[in-house]
């Protein structure tokens, strides 16, 4: 085989995924997303954005958006990313996002976007502030994901219907214009794709809510217990997985499986008839295991802003680099005039 034939061969899949930082991230960021970015990193080329243009579509206060921009670098290196291998950077930072988006929405139609159910809930939850960039917001995302020609997609379940919008808009566009884009498809996990409310077990766990009803990445021992302690449940003492009529004991016993305790019916089968305390226990104890690595790392890292600083850097010139490759391609198809 040729050089360029073997770097062909070799040429691993791109994978693309985002997180705003919209505030303190969950128990569900991580399992639903974060978790497995870090176990997807060593056989894909991986892009890992910080989607800030995502999170001013509800109104931020700048010194904190600012600040949560380069911790967020710090949770992604934390939990496991190695910076040299994946490009860890923020979105703002490379300008391509915010252009292919504007091409996109010309490819969009009204009555897709109005169909989308998160627009549907912020719009409600923010309601002195349904502006136009909260309704165009899975255009963006479709932009963050083409650009870099995407295969994989590893998000929670609550992103399945901006995904199919993404598919959608790139077939669109190939079909008018050739095959400019690929089709990227979603990476959704099996066991937590969408952890609940501890509060509400009917809700996704959110970090727009309340304080007490998600588990914050660094939240202490003595906080996590607190709060799976409080944890609503149900009256009729059964340890079973029952999204449906028992949601905050499926929730926990999700949140145990999803953390490596084993299969879902398996932990049931052991903690059955041992009763709520003692499945909250092993809830608490799952999660503080699985947090307390990510967290002393996360101490160190985030006491020094200088190196998070030139790892968004140097990440977001490479980013740009890639990301502009496509975007040319798009303005030439669409007939901008070229550049001198
Ligand atoms: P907000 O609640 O403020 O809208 P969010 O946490 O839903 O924020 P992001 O920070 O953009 O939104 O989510 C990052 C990733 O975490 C996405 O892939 C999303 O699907 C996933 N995710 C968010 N919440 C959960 C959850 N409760 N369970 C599983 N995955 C989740
Ligand atoms: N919309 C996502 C965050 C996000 C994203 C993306 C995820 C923005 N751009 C691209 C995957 C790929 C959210 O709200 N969770």
């Amino acid at each position: 085989m040729s050089e360029i034939q073997n770097a062909a061969a070799e040429k691993k899949q791109v994978i693309f995924s985002g997180i705003q930082p919209s505030g303190t991230l969950t128990l569900g960021n991580y399992i639903g997303a974060l978790r497995n970015f870090v176990k997807l990193q060593n056989d894909y080329d991986c892009i890992y954005c910080i989607v800030d243009e995502h999170a001013i579509t509800v109104r931020q206060n700048p010194a904190d958006l600012r600040r949560r921009c380069l911790e967020l670098a710090a949770i992604y290196i934390a939990s496991g990313l190695d910076p040299k291998k994946n490009l860890i950077y923020c979105q703002s930072h490379v300008s391509a996002h915010a252009e292919l988006a504007w091409i996109l929405n010309c490819f969009t139609y009204m009555g897709e976007l109005n169909r989308m159910t998160q627009f549907k809930a912020k719009s409600a939850a923010h309601a002195d502030n349904i502006n136009a960039g909260l309704f165009t917001y899975p255009v963006l995302m479709a932009a963050d994901i083409l650009l870099y020609q995407t295969n994989l997609v590893p998000v929670g379940v609550d992103q399945k219907q901006h995904l199919e919008l993404c598919r959608d808009i790139a077939q669109r566009f190939n079909g008018i214009y050739g095959d400019v884009f690929t089709i990227p498809e979603g990476y959704i996990p099996k066991v937590g794709a969408k952890i609940m409310s501890l509060q509400e077990p009917e809700k996704k766990m959110s970090k727009s809510d309340p304080e007490e009803t998600y588990i914050a990445l660094l939240d202490d021992a003595d906080t996590i217990r607190r709060k799976i302690r409080r944890a609503v449940t149900d009256s009729d003492g059964e340890i079973r997985y029952d999204p449906e009529n028992k949601p905050g004991v499926s929730n926990l016993l999700s949140i145990m499986s999803a953390l490596g305790a084993g299969e879902i019916d398996a932990i049931a089968a052991e903690l059955q008839g041992k009763g709520y305390g003692e499945l909250k226990n092993r809830t608490t104890e799952c999660v503080v295991e699985a947090l307390s690595p990510l967290q002393s790392e996360y101490k160190r890292l985030v006491a020094d802003k200088a190196y998070l600083q030139s790892v968004i850097d140097e990440n977001a010139k490479t980013a740009a680099y890639l990301a502009n490759k496509t975007l040319r391609k798009v303005q030439k198809k669409i007939g901008y005039a070229p550049r001198g």
